[in-house]
């Protein structure tokens, strides 16, 4: 054990203690090193962890014949709504209704997709409004329509000023804008 002894010159310690000290603060910074090392690889497990937690729910929901909320369907690995015949709402409404359940209105960004929606009812709302900005046609997740090709021909038309809603027909399989508080059944994505 290292004991402070004092020379007769006071306050001097002896030389063995000094190396003592000056090997247990190296032991002391290199504790420092590791501990830091292992806070950054906890840091890394963790991560990695997360990662393989988001993987595995994914397999899993993929490997299930069920992957989509009781009463929702599977199309291309997303989930969809769709509203119970003869029940109707606004857009607005309809909007609400998906977002209580962790979904939105519907964005139809393919042919496919526009296909799979449309066979549902004669008129589904969908998640593209131009509400915000007359003709800036946005679905709801922000993202602009891009691809335009889903119009019904002369639409959108905003007629009377008064239309800033999107809704799809099974007949037309096209995109209309029509007004916000009509009711329609919706189709929610997730
Ligand atoms: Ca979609
Ligand atoms: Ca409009
Ligand atoms: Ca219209």
């Amino acid at each position: 054990m290292c004991m402070v002894k004092y020379s007769k010159a006071i306050g001097h310690q002896d030389s063995k203690c000094e190396n003592r000290i000056s090997s247990l603060t190296a032991d002391r910074d290199a504790l420092r090193d590791e501990r830091y090392q292992l806070k950054l690889d906890s840091i890394n497990l963790t991560k990695e962890m997360e990662v393989r937690d988001t993987l595995q729910e994914e397999v899993n929901r993929l490997n299930l014949n069920e992957p989509c909320q009781e009463g929702w369907k599977t199309f291309n690995g997303k989930c969809y709504y769709f509203s119970t015949s003869g029940v109707t709402r606004s857009w607005e409404s309809s909007r609400k209704y998906c977002k209580e359940r962790g979904a939105d209105l519907v964005i139809i960004t393919t042919k496919e997709e526009l296909n799979f929606v449309v066979q549902s009812y004669r008129v589904t709302w969908i998640g593209l409004s131009d509400r915000e900005q007359e003709n800036s046609w946005k679905w709801v997740d922000g993202s602009d329509l891009i691809d335009d090709g889903f119009w019904q021909v002369g639409e959108p038309n905003n007629h009377q000023n008064d239309e800033h809603c999107a809704e799809v027909s099974r007949s037309a399989k096209r995109f209309n804008d029509v007004p916000c508080e009509r009711k329609f059944s919706w189709a929610c994505e997730n």
